[in-house]
């Protein structure tokens, strides 16, 4: 390869050229995104003196990451996906946003279209003979006036800390549901209490937190995307209080206003009212 004169050293010219810059078609901002990423890249291997094994490790990891379907898995363990909330954090406090309920990551395990219905759902399928767990809220606007119609979609793992879809041993769409609230803003479910979530542990994602001597574990929590005609969609989750990871989230998704502090409900009588919503499927 001959060097173009154009160029300070052989490694710009190579970083150029391979990310299109002086190419033709493609797409400018995708051109200076991987001139940038490429040009990071190179200047590791060169800080670290990176071997050919290390590099190929590396792209072998990446194809591993890809079979087992783990990059967004990843993706969150590096704290990149909760960087994106910081951003957008810092973007609504710059525009002078500062209330409503905070956001939080989504994470790699939601499935959309669950079963939608009004008011009140039960979201578990009677699979799991263990504690119930009721939620219930109000969607409100900033000013605290009801939302009716609002879709509440709520999604968490079972006592193993597993996921519908994700599990093929659990049912189609257990654990999620849609529900559409009440004319005062309110919403129900009846579910069970979910387990915190656990990396794969021969994945991809914990082969990498082993090296980093991190674990690969989440809290308790329930996710929730929150939307309605004329309000921005919200992605949310709660963190059940009590729990070990509370804030040790290998996701970092924690935040001291999303803390929930389960009631438990051990009189009869008022079992039976908070299920009065809830018909036998
Ligand atoms: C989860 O359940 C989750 O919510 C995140 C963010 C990452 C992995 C599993
Ligand atoms: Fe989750």
């Amino acid at each position: 390869m001959t060097t173009n004169p154009v160029y300070p050293s052989e490694l710009d010219a190579l970083l150029a050229i391979s990310s299109g810059l002086n190419a033709e078609g493609g797409n400018e901002r995708f051109k200076q995104i991987m001139h940038q990423l490429l040009s990071d890249l190179c200047h590791t291997i060169k800080k670290f003196d990176i071997t050919d094994e290390e590099f190929w490790v590396a792209i072998n990891y990446l194809n591993e990451l890809g079979e087992r379907k783990e990059a967004a898995l990843l993706a969150a363990g590096l704290g990149l996906e909760h960087y994106l909330d910081m951003r957008a954090d810092e973007k609504e406090a710059a525009a002078g946003n500062t209330s409503g309920t905070p956001r939080t990551i989504e994470g790699p395990l939601y499935v959309a279209n669950a079963p939608l219905s009004q008011d009140f759902a039960r979201m578990d399928d009677g699979s799991e003979e263990t504690e119930a767990m009721w939620l219930h809220g109000k969607v409100t606007d900033l000013q605290g006036n009801p939302v009716a119609g609002a879709v509440v979609d709520i999604w968490h793992a079972n006592t193993h800390g597993c996921y519908s879809f994700f599990d093929p041993s659990q049912s189609e769409y257990n654990l999620r549901r849609r529900v559409r609230t009440a004319a005062d803003g309110s919403y129900a479910v009846r579910s069970i209490v979910p387990c915190g979530y656990g990396c794969p542990p021969d994945g991809p994602t914990q082969k990498l937190l082993n090296g980093l001597g991190r674990h690969g574990n989440r809290p308790a929590h329930i996710h929730f995307f929150v939307s309605a005609p004329g309000f921005k969609h919200l992605t949310t989750q709660i963190n059940l209080n009590g729990d070990q990871y509370l804030w040790d989230d290998f996701a970092f998704a924690t935040r001291e206003e999303l803390i929930a502090d389960p009631v438990k409900i051990t009189d009869d009588k008022l079992a039976r009212e908070r299920d009065i919503h809830a018909p036998h499927t």
